[in-house]
């Protein structure tokens, strides 16, 4: 069986993940994974911190602690929070490792034997108050391409354009807030993407076809266009792996470089015999999950450093590229209070399939999406708990009030059987596009069915007819109608389980199963479990906590 790998954009360590970028990354990678669970495939779900850059740094220069253990400690409490939503990895590494230190060097000395390392003269921000180099982030100023006020020295956050420090306009230091800045003279490392341009856009016509988003293709087209550029890879700071080439020794990868290298190397971390079987297997098939800001790592710089190094490793096949969530129409900030990051949502909220199932229903699979307090409350109220647990609650229910006359060996109706096949279809078909919020609505259709059946049919009376004039045609009626709705019920158990596992595993008890569901199970006829009471598997949102929830706006 050919292998699958999954991954997740390596989330930073520094700050605690909001729920835009849980949804944006993390959240569907784990669905996918989910529905290959279902499916039987052999694969791997990797993710974990992103440990380096300056960000941190920065942070532990201000704490004034080591940094190193100040990522090690917030990479522990960021690895417990995933957890805690539900996420089942296959393992949850960090890019500060031995291992990811090891083919970082690999990659690096390859793709230098290969010509594709160049050195570049730069002048760079040194802000003479901190008295440390400004990478990145910590420079920001007005961007020379769209005009927005707070671009960052390596990108701009509003045009999505790769930005060089001194092209900003009227920078400023972002730690002291000065503008205390000077350009010093360095000598830096980068990759040579001019000089794979060629190997890159030909890995791209072929590869781009695999369900890629449209933002992904547009935007990776739009820099070829304009034609790439050698792209530094080295830093003139402390705190990262060490350049391994002599005259450079004082200076550090640039983050970019050693995370999405760090895919490999948490894949080695967990794993260091079978690693090599899936990232240099042919016919793996390497699929990746990230917000839009990620794009051009993940389609340019990443295969280009494969492609250079000829090291043998397999290259993306689906790169899913989500758009941005908002909260409540606006931007989430922490400073300014809007959003709830996840730490905060999960201690409003516990049942992570709550924030699970309300986020992937809004996810921003191909535009920008709002969250708003009065469609989370919509989302789980009214479809999550109103939808899905009102038809399984209601038809458990009626056959436990209505046990004597019901019969598990009645047909059930041809007609609402078909069309509930071809539903299951339009699911598995969103899944193989990787279209996962297409395939939630799917779910929910399904259970309008089951809902209308009953409203329509109105199996208490028909019950009720059976019972007192203890009428067979009404009992069998009664029983063809509850054993579809059975059937339904149980289908949309099996198919919440990559959105919401807890509440499938809580509706799959009704039916004797305690195991991860398969897909194989679809086609197996439901069978209740003895004796067991109906409970509800949802419940809804308290006042309380819609009002802890609109106080994040
Ligand atoms: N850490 C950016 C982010 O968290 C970056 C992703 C790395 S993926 C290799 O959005
Ligand atoms: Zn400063």
């Amino acid at each position: 069986m050919s292998k699958i790998i999954v991954t997740s954009a390596l989330p930073y360590v520094n700050s605690t993940p909001h729920l835009g970028n849980f949804v944006g990354s993390v959240l569907p990678a784990d669905v996918y994974s989910n529905y290959l669970r279902m499916r039987g495939d052999d694969f791997i779900f990797i993710c974990g911190s992103d440990m380096h850059g300056t960000a941190l740094e920065v942070r532990a220069l201000r704490d004034k602690t080591d940094p190193k253990v100040l990522a090690t400690q917030l990479h522990e409490t960021a690895k417990s929070l995933f957890l805690k939503f539900g996420c089942n990895f296959t393992y949850y590494g960090s890019t500060h490792t031995e291992q990811n230190k090891e083919i970082t060097d690999q990659i690096f000395n390859a793709l230098y034997k290969n010509k594709y390392i160049t050195e570049t003269q730069h002048e760079l921000p040194y802000c003479n108050t901190d008295k440390i180099f400004l990478a990145d982030r910590f420079i920001e100023g007005k961007c020379p391409k769209c005009g927005y006020e707070s671009a960052r020295g390596d990108q701009c956050d509003k045009c999505q354009n790769l930005l060089d420090p001194k092209d900003l306009i009227e920078p400023h230091c972002t730690i002291c807030g000065k503008k205390n800045i000077v350009f010093k003279k360095t000598k830096n490392l980068a990759l040579d993407l001019e000089k794979l341009q060629p190997k890159l856009e030909k890995f791209f016509e072929q590869t781009s076809k695999n369900e890629w988003s449209k933002n992904a293709i547009n935007e990776t087209k739009k820099y070829f266009k304009e034609g790439l550029r050698p792209r530094d890879i080295s830093r003139n700071t402390k705190w990262g792996f060490p350049v391994p080439l002599t005259g450079f020794e004082d200076q550090v990868f640039y983050v970019w470089f050693d995370a999405p290298i760090g895919y490999i190397g948490i894949t080695k971390e967990w794993n260091a015999p079978k690693w090599e079987s899936y990232w240099k297997a042919k016919d793996t098939t390497i699929v990746q999950f990230m917000g839009k800001d990620n794009i051009v790592f993940h389609s340019i710089l990443f295969p280009g450093m494969l492609l250079g190094s000829d090291l043998g490793y397999t290259l993306v096949h689906t790169l899913k590229s989500y758009e941005f969530l908002n909260w409540e129409g606006k931007k989430f900030s922490k400073s300014r209070g809007i959003g709830m990051d996840m730490a905060e949502a999960i201690s409003v909220v516990k049942d992570p399939d709550y924030w699970r199932f309300a986020l992937m229903l809004t996810a921003p699979e191909n535009a920008d999406a709002d969250f708003t307090t009065e469609g989370f409350v919509e989302s789980v109220n009214k479809i999550m708990n109103g939808k899905i647990g009102n038809l399984l609650q209601r038809v458990l229910t009626l056959i436990n009030t209505n046990k004597e006359i019901f019969d598990s060996t009645a047909k059930v109706d041809m007609a609402v059987s078909d069309k509930l096949d071809d539903l299951v279809k339009k699911y598995t078909n969103f899944f193989e596009k990787v279209e996962l919020r297409e395939a939630l609505k799917t779910v929910v259709e399904i259970t309008d069915v089951g809902n209308s059946l009953i409203s329509e049919k109105e199996p208490w009376l028909i019950a009720k007819t059976a019972q007192s004039l203890n009428d067979p045609t009404s009992a069998k009626e009664f029983s063809v109608i509850m054993n579809t709705l059975l059937k339904i019920s149980y289908t949309v158990g099996i198919l919440i389980f990559p959105f919401v596992p807890n509440a499938s595993a809580r509706a799959l008890k009704y039916f004797g199963i305690e195991k991860t569901p398969t897909l194989a199970l679809l086609s197996k006829a439901p069978k209740l479990a003895p004796k067991l009471e109906p409970k509800p598997i949802f419940e809804k949102l308290t006042d309380e906590q819609i009002k802890k929830i609109k106080s994040y706006s």
